[in-house]
């Protein structure tokens, strides 16, 4: 019994890098890409927490290469030049106090770990760099970090242009370059160390997990050595013990040999499946429709729940990179989105993040956007532009603020609300009007057809008056928008027209009169 016990609490201790680390009932995530840390720290404090969001993941926050052509991309945050954390977002005083700000209000920080590579091969030599730290690619010399030539996979790849050519050879995946990024070699325990010294060093301000950026690239391996030497969270805000939670990012879309089951052992791992085929069922593309969501998660072919990090759409494929493609839903296609991300918020499946995006002038040509690389809004210097809050609390200076929106904001807080709740009383009309609910705490339907709606269906709720957190929301014991009367058998009427601004209704026991 004691032996028995006592694997337990092992098992217990080793597989807590599944758990997000966000204080009870708070449930979601969300992505604040390329927000400066000091306005991080303030929507913590003045947002994140009043609305119950779990955490923030930020932009990666260590020393990366400038790229002025084009000019200042977001993406030259995904090449770094050393471990400094010391980037447009800020320097290592203002991420501390983020970490610090925003974990005494309840909200988890999570970093974007960049650690499979170092900058482009074509970057040069100099000091070009956010923290003005020399490099040079052509010798492969990081001395910020250090890194020298010894430290890269050049001699382990075997394909002639040193880049990987094909995703279905595992080990170019592994072992060659990513878009001609230099490939660190992780099976050196001084490069593991390394980025275990940075890791812990960002734990130690009081992180709560990362994500761990091309996984993919990785051998699953070598991850879990770097992830063996970290250490436990900061116990100013953490209980004795516990591990950073781990989110990889493996793209699987079932094409590829490398799958993202191969990654389990180290932690979560991110559900490409779920945005793309959220956006094609949404979108009524390929013969889809939201009666075939009944047995959405592992149903469709998806990993276990408890392993899945989802999202309607990421960083990346919300401008046509990494993967996805046009499926993907965003803010440009803000009605069909806060319909997703709705019914993401609502379905019990995968650990959930909410993108936080800035607008950028796309524009398409042969169905490119060829202003993908817009870096975030900014100054004339370069320096990133802050995040002003409106009148009417939405964002200023072109950050879009998904997350504020009074229809994703409110799901947030369903999701705490049903939390734990079973899936429960599914309908549909065979078509694209659909319903379900968690338990006895919430209910949602949608009506994405091209008519009409008013059913009478059983929503599991206790009788009362409810106010839709879709069009609105309680406020002193009022509804600001749509009212739902619940009867004594479960059932409320629902009236969704085709013209509605948003062709869903929400409620749940905390918005009940
Ligand atoms: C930039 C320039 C490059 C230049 C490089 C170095 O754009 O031209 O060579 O600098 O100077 C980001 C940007 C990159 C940028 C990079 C560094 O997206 O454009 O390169 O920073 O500044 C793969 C990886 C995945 C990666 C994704 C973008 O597997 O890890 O590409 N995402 C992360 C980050 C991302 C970042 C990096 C990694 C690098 O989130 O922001 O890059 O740190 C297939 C594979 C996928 C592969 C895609 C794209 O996907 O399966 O693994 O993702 O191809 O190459 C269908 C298929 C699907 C396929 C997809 C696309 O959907 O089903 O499997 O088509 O073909």
């Amino acid at each position: 019994m004691k032996i028995l016990l006592l694997l337990l609490a092992a098992a217990g201790l080793c597989w807590g890098q599944y758990n997000p680390n966000t204080v009870p009932k708070r449930t979601s995530i969300v992505h604040l890409f390329e927000w400066r840390w000091q306005d991080i720290a303030e929507e913590c404090e003045r947002y994140l927490a009043p609305n119950g969001f779990g955490g923030v993941q930020v932009s990666p926050p260590n020393e990366n290469i400038v790229i002025t052509n084009p000019n200042r991309p977001w993406w030259e945050r995904y090449q770094p030049i050393s471990y400094k954390i010391c980037t447009r977002s800020g320097n290592e005083e203002q991420f501390k106090d983020m970490v610090k700000r925003c974990n005494n209000v309840g909200v988890r920080i999570y970093v974007d770990a960049v650690v499979n590579h170092m900058c482009g091969a074509a970057g040069g030599s100099g000091t070009h760099s956010t923290c003005g730290s020399y490099f040079n690619t052509g010798t492969e010399d990081f001395p910020a970090v250090p890194y020298s030539g010894w430290d890269f996979n050049d001699g382990k790849c075997h394909t002639g242009s040193g880049e990987i050519e094909n995703y279905g050879d595992i080990y170019q995946v592994r072992d060659c370059r990513l878009s001609s990024l230099l490939d660190l070699a992780l099976e050196k325990d001084y490069v593991r160390s390394t980025i275990a010294e940075y890791m812990n060093r960002l734990i130690d301000i009081g992180v709560a997990g990362f994500r761990i950026d091309a996984a993919k690239h990785m051998w699953p391996g070598d991850i879990k050595a770097f992830l063996d030497k970290l250490h436990n969270l900061n116990t100013q805000w953490f209980s004795e013990g516990t591990k950073p939670f781990i989110y990889q990012e493996v793209i699987d879309l079932g094409t590829e040999p490398i799958k993202g089951s191969e990654y389990f052992g180290n932690g979560r791992v991110t559900e490409f499946k779920y945005g793309a085929k959220l956006g094609t069922v949404l979108r009524k593309w390929d013969g889809e429709k939201m009666a075939y969501l009944k047995n959405w998660g592992e149903g469709w072919g998806f990993m276990p729940s408890d392993r899945a990090l989802v999202f309607v759409d990421n960083h990346d494929n919300q401008r046509g990179h990494g993967a996805g493609g046009a499926s993907i839903l965003t803010f440009w296609d803000a009605r069909l989105y806060k319909m997703a991300v709705g019914f993401m918020l609502a379905h019990p499946y995968g650990f959930t993040r909410v993108m936080s995006s800035f607008r950028w002038p796309r524009y398409f040509q042969n169905g490119k956007d060829v202003n993908d690389w817009y870096g975030p809004p900014s100054n004339a210097d370069g320096s990133t532009k802050a995040v002003t809050i409106n009148a009417d609390t939405t964002c200023g200076n072109d950050w879009v603020c998904e997350h504020r929106w009074r229809q994703i904001r409110n799901m947030v807080i369903f999701r705490n609300v049903v939390d734990g709740e079973p899936f429960s009383n599914w309908w549909d009309n065979g078509s694209n009007q659909v319903a379900f609910g968690r338990g006895n705490k919430g209910f949602i339907i949608f009506n994405n057809d091209n008519w009409n709606m008013s059913v009478d269906v059983q929503t599991g709720l206790p009788a009362g008056t409810y106010c839709d957190v879709i069009s609105g929301q309680k406020e002193n014991n009022k509804c600001t928008g749509k009212q739902v009367v619940v009867s004594g058998d479960g059932k409320a009427n629902f009236q969704i027209n085709t013209d509605a601004e948003d062709p869903f209704i929400a409620i749940h026991v905390d918005a009940k009169l």
